[in-house]
């Protein structure tokens, strides 16, 4: 069986756990931090969450993660079958990768692990986000679906990553990033009523709050 490493408090490990669940693939979970650890290196080369175990091979990176559940078990489908379709559901989860999730995670230590705010980080953080919703705003269909009118993969990544770029903007700019969206609030609400995000999402406050009580 598939074994997926990883921790229930991140967004990566839970997009990637919302594939299997969403693909029926049966797994077995394993929880572990990321970590710069040997131990931890020895499997995932950047010491990143998630990583995928079969046999003794180890596969990282969630979107290829993504791509491999398809490629062996394609039934439901969460990419379009038309190159064009596909493509376009791989560029929504590029953008929202490269320019939500990866400026945000400048906060982390701020926002999770009470860090001083990086002046420099606070300052250029902001203005990236807000090309990234300029450039998901021309992308995203939301009819119902962001990339059109079924579940894709890019539902799961928006859902994580948005969400997690929330938290970020709500503690460090005041800003409610989501709430002054009404398309991407009323798209949230409509993807997080899904049972496998609603119980990833239970899962990882429920991780939060366990870290909290330490
Ligand atoms: N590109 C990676 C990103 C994974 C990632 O950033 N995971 C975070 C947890 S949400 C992590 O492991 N962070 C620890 C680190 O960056 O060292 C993927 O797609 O899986």
């Amino acid at each position: 069986m598939i074994k997926l490493y990883g921790v229930a408090v991140s967004n990566y490990f839970s997009s990637a756990k919302a594939a299997f669940l969403e693909k029926n693939v049966e797994f077995e979970e394993i929880t572990i931090f990321p970590s710069q650890d040997a131990a931890v290196l020895a499997q995932s080369p950047m010491g990143k969450v998630p990583w995928i175990e079969i046999g003794d091979e180890i596969l990282t990176e969630t979107n290829v993660i993504y791509d491999y559940l398809e490629d062996i078990s394609p039934e439901p489908r969460l990419y379009p079958i038309d190159p064009w379709q596909r493509a376009k559901v791989k560029e929504i989860i590029r953008v929202i990768e490269l320019y939500f999730d990866a400026p945000a995670r400048r906060h982390i230590g701020a926002v999770y692990f009470g860090q001083e705010v990086d002046p420099s980080a606070k300052e250029q953080v902001r203005p990236a986000i807000e090309n990234g919703l300029r450039a998901l705003n021309h992308l995203a269909l939301f009819s119902p679906y962001i990339a059109g009118e079924t579940f894709t993969f890019a539902d799961i990544t928006a859902y994580f990553m948005l969400n997690f770029t929330q938290m970020h903007t709500t503690k460090i700019y005041g800003w409610d990033m989501i709430g002054d969206t009404p398309a991407l609030k009323d798209y949230l609400d409509f993807i997080g009523d899904r049972e496998s995000l609603k119980e990833l999402t239970a899962n990882m406050q429920a991780g939060f709050e366990a870290l909290a009580s330490k």
